[in-house]
């Protein structure tokens, strides 16, 4: 009984000790308290990158002068603190918890780590508590429902785990809550209806699960409700509960709700977004949601909704017409959607429409094309028939069109190609047919363009080339014929290229080398030929690359060692042979990757069931010959053949914009026939000495008969020597501009990584030093008038045949080649050079004959077209006199210029060959005046200056006129 006494007594100490505790606080707290509270805020703080707080936060200072501090008006005490994105790391300490004034924390966007102090929960007059983006863990304290003036809670994107405190929902002041992108679990608590002011909730990107509580659908103050992206289950309350005046935003996307889509949601008039992708909703979708005249989202993607049986079409597209803003309109994977798309669908205004995989059937209206806010069509993975509607062109703003996965048929409308703005392009597995339109180049903003699987036919258009800023390209599985693009290096940020399974053939260009940001390349499946160009060990990215079942021949380059990212590599049933490349991830590929070839072999650490390599097998040992041969024989020339290509590299960029294109005036290189090394070995007898025809500066010619009986003269490149690899290309990329009857026609090129070689016309009558001075052969003087006739032509051509004049730099008798006529043609381009519109001159210094050179040319390296007519007038000289000007006699001053000036007139027979004047007695005077008038024409052509020479064009003039009276004069004397 004492104790019963005994305990109000004991209840009364304790009352008045807590009140004069709290009085004592109440009491002492003054700005004091405020200052010391914010200093263990400052101390708390490890990093503050643009010091803020360390040099600002300073009690010389009063705390309501602090950066991000504000104290009220009157008690001076401190009501608002706001670090708001100031890079802060640190913790929270509990001594905010005695600013008493504090209406406003916002500490979000920073970098504050740790739990919220359960102090904070004492600040009663705190009405912002804003903590997003931080990286706070921990529980949300329970004693949070202690801010009874709190209204707006912002917690998102922190890692704040375990159940919502249920007391959260006891504030009933609270207007916005929001907690997204947490790591919140549990049930949202069904106190809901005590927050009579709620208008925002967010709840996303959590682990929430259980229902959504029925009564915040009866919340006349709610306005967004967005909670995707939990676990939420069971169903939306039917139409009775769903009473939301206010409503705008209801988002429940990638949730696990299930039922019907409430009939009632159509009254909920204000709404602009309805997300409810990704649940699990059956049902049809209601034929009114047109009545929401506000909306501008709709998405309902991903469930297992179905359209009203009653209609075929599919219904409730119609009555969306009503809603004027709706820009996504998403209802894509409903596979029981089904049914037709009807023709209201072109009442639509929307810039999305996404509804691919939903079992559409039936064809695409034309209407499609009056939807013209139409930015991304979706249609995929439907089954959809019947042709491609032409009214699509119409769609100017449209960015992505995705059909793929249909039937449809017909050809690719060209009216596609006026839809300028299309970036993406996705027509695979369909049953299109005809060419790929070559109008198709003109979509410049294409970065993806899908047409696999479908029964495209001819070759792929040249023009796709121009589709400089494509990123993936994927023509497989289709029909299509011809040659790759040639200039295939202009895509230049390609990432994708897959053409296999098709009947491609020719040659892969070098220029495929420039894509450096190529990781996927499948040419797989194709009737490809030639070599693996060296250069594909520019593709820096590459991780996979399959060139399986074509006929590629040579060795695989062992540049592809360089590719380090390659992880799966296929070169199987080919025809290839040599060493297989043991570094890099080569030593990671297995027998797959190289089955089924001619002659692969490899090194035993390779491991691979293949042959090991013979130590000088495929040429190895040869090579080595040639090469030292070739640096005995031609080191001052290789000295000078690198400034060359230097020279000719730096001109390269403006040359190829001067030149004609291929496709502008004559057949590309691609229309060439094409010539495997393996045909040319046989055409020569394996390059034997037999067949040789002459070793010039940058290789040997060859004498053969191609498989189909063709005489060709097949000029193989010594690519060791530097230069020869550009003499290579410089003569490829002229002969294949020009046409000219008096120029060697070039029939077709071998390009392997280590063997380059020109297929030319077989000229039988062999070369004009040839038929000069061999002692069997005889040219009289008409028959080397002519000679002169057709290679003044061919000279008139190249300087003044077309915008860029061509300029020869190395004309000599051994390079004017007679055909069995007797018609003389100009070869050897090997160092010919291209003259750009403005030039008329360029410098070089590339190795010309001795002899031939102008002075400005052998002094300066000044090239011009003038460079070749001296060099023509050297020729005149030497095919009327018979005398070479590297002849010994000329030596110091006396050069073969000099000599024939001052022979005339007077001594003109002096220096004529004399061949031209036996047996021809009668002919002697036309034969003089002839020769006289020749000699002539040479001098002014060789003029010192080039100024002073005449040009090709009056020397043809000239030479006509010449023969026309050398004929007039002997028939008459005959
Ligand atoms: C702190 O910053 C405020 C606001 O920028 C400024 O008015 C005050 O003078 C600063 N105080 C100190 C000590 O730098
Ligand atoms: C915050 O820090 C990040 C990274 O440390 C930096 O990039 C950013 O510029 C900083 N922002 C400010 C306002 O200092
Ligand atoms: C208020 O905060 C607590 C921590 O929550 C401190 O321990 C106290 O010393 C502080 N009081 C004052 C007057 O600063």
């Amino acid at each position: 009984m004492g104790n019963t006494r005994f305990i109000p007594i004991l209840m009364v100490a304790v009352l008045l000790f807590s009140f004069m505790i709290s009085f004592s606080t109440k009491a002492t707290t003054n700005i004091n308290t405020d200052q010391l509270a914010l200093l263990a805020l400052k101390a708390r703080v490890n990093s503050d990158p643009q010091n803020l707080l360390t040099t600002n936060w300073s009690t010389v200072s009063s705390v309501c002068n602090w950066i991000g501090v504000t104290c009220g008006s009157r008690h001076r005490r401190v009501t608002a603190v706001n670090l708001i994105g100031m890079n802060l790391s640190g913790t929270i300490p509990p001594h905010l918890g005695n600013l008493s004034f504090l209406a406003v924390l916002s500490l979000s966007g920073n970098n504050f780590m740790g739990v919220i102090p359960s102090s904070l929960c004492s600040l009663l007059k705190l009405e912002l508590l804003s903590l997003y983006e931080n990286n706070l863990y921990g529980q949300i304290p329970v004693a949070i429902g202690n801010l009874s003036s709190l209204r707006w809670l912002y917690l998102s994107k922190n890692q704040f785990s375990g159940f919502i405190p249920s007391s959260v929902f006891n504030i009933s002041s609270l207007v916005q809550i929001d907690l997204s992108c947490n790591q919140l679990i549990g049930n949202i608590p069904l106190q809901f209806g005590n927050l009579p002011k709620l208008e925002e909730l967010y709840l996303s990107f959590n682990s929430i699960s259980g229902i959504i509580p029925p009564r915040i659908f009866n919340s006349s103050t709610v306005r967004f409700i967005v909670l995707p992206a939990n676990q939420l289950s069971g169903y939306l309350p039917s139409n009775t509960g769903l009473w939301l005046p206010k409503l705008e935003i209801l988002e429940l996307a990638k949730n696990e709700l299930s039922g019907l889509i409430p009939a009632s949601i159509s009254n909920a008039s204000r709404l602009t977004i309805l997300d409810i992708d990704g649940n699990s909703f059956s049902g049809y979708i209601p034929i009114d949601l047109g009545n929401l005249r506000d909306l501008q989202i709709l998405a309902v993607g991903q469930n297992n909704l179905a359209s009203t049986p009653s209609s075929s079409e599919l219904s409730f597209l119609s009555s969306l017409a009503n809603c004027k803003h709706l820009r996504v309109l998403e209802f894509a994977i409903n596979p029981m959607i089904s049914g037709k798309l009807p023709v209201s669908i072109g009442n639509l205004s929307v810039e999305q429409f996404l509804a691919y995989g939903c079992n559409i059937k039936g064809s695409i209206p034309g209407e499609i094309g009056n939807v013209s806010n139409l930015i991304w069509l979706d249609l995929d993975n439907n089954k959809l028939g019947g042709s491609l509607p032409t009214t699509i062109g119409r769609l100017k703003n449209l960015q992505r069109l995705s059909l793929q996965g249909n039937n449809l048929e017909g050809f690719f409308p060209a009216e596609l190609c006026n839809l300028k703005s299309l970036s993406y392009l996705y027509f695979t597995g369909n049953k299109l047919v005809g060419p790929i339109p070559a109008c198709l180049g003109d979509l410049v903003s294409l970065r993806y363009l899908f047409l696999g699987s479908n029964k495209f036919a001819n070759s792929i258009p040249s023009t796709l080339t121009r589709l400089t800023d494509i990123l993936q390209l994927n023509l497989s599985s289709n029909c299509l014929s011809g040659p790759l693009p040639v200039d295939i290096g202009k895509w230049k940020v390609i990432t994708s290229i897959d053409f296999s399974k098709n009947q491609l053939s020719g040659e892969i260009s070098m220029s495929i080398g420039d894509l450096t940001d190529l990781t996927y390349l499948s040419l797989s499946g194709n009737r490809l030929q030639g070599p693996i160009p060296e250069s594909f060990g520019g593709l820096i990215s590459l991780q996979v690359l399959d060139l399986s079942r074509n006929n590629f021949s040579g060795i695989i380059p062992k540049s592809l060692e360089k590719l380090l990212y390659l992880e799966h590599f296929n070169v199987s049933f080919n025809r290839l042979q040599g060493e297989i490349p043991n570094k890099g991830s080569f030593t990671n590929f297995s027998i797959q990757s190289f089955m089924g070839n001619k002659a692969l072999c490899a090194v035993p650490q390779l491991q691979l069931p293949l042959p090991p390599c013979k130590a000088n097998s495929f040429g190895k040992h040869s090579r080595k010959a040639i090469q030292l041969v070739e640096y005995i024989l031609f080191p001052i020339g290789s000295i000078i053949l690198v400034l060359a290509v230097i020279l000719t590299f730096s001109r390269r960029g403006k040359r190829n914009a001067n030149l004609p294109t291929a496709q502008e005036n004559f057949p590309a290189l691609a229309e060439w026939r094409r010539v495997s090394y393996q045909e040319l070995q046989q055409a020569t007898y394996g390059f034997s000495e037999s067949k040789l025809l002459g070793v010039g500066c940058f290789g040997s010619v060859y004498q053969g008969i191609l498989s189909d009986g063709l005489s060709v003269a097949v000029k193989v490149f010594n690519l060791e020597l530097e230069g020869a690899f550009k003499s290579f290309g410089v003569e490829c990329e002229v002969l294949r501009n020009i046409r000219h009857r008096n120029l060697v026609k070039i029939i077709s090129s071998c390009s392997n990584v280590d063997f380059k070689a020109l297929v030319l016309e077989f000229m039988p009558g062999g070369s004009l030093e040839k038929c000069l001075y061999s002692h069997n052969h005889f040219l009289d003087i008409l028959q080397r008038l002519n000679i002169m006739i057709d290679v003044a032509s061919a000279l008139e051509y190249l300087h003044h045949g077309y915008t860029t004049p061509v300029i020869h730099c190395d004309l000599k008798p051994n390079n004017i080649l007679l055909d069995e006529d007797m018609v003389a043609h100009l070869g050897d381009f090997g160092i010919a050079k291209l003259l750009g519109e403005h030039d008329s001159t360029i410098h070089t210094m590339t190795l010309a004959t001795i002899g031939y050179m102008s002075p400005e040319y052998g002094s300066k390296g000044i090239v011009s077209t003038k460079g070749d007519v001296y060099s023509f007038g050297i020729l005149l000289m030497e095919t009327f006199t018979r005398k070479k000007p590297t002849d010994e006699i000329f030596a110091g001053e006396m050069s073969i210029k000099y000599w024939v000036k001052q022979s005339l007139p007077s001594a003109l027979m002096e220096v004529v060959d004399t061949n031209l004047l036996n047996n021809r007695e009668r002919q002697y005077s036309a034969t003089r005046d002839c020769a006289l008038s020749i000699l002539q024409l040479a001098l002014e052509c060789s003029e010192e200056v080039p100024e002073e020479r005449i040009d090709m064009k009056e020397v043809v003039a000239k030479l006509k006129k010449i023969k026309i009276k050398f004929l007039h004069e002997s028939n008459r004397r005959a």
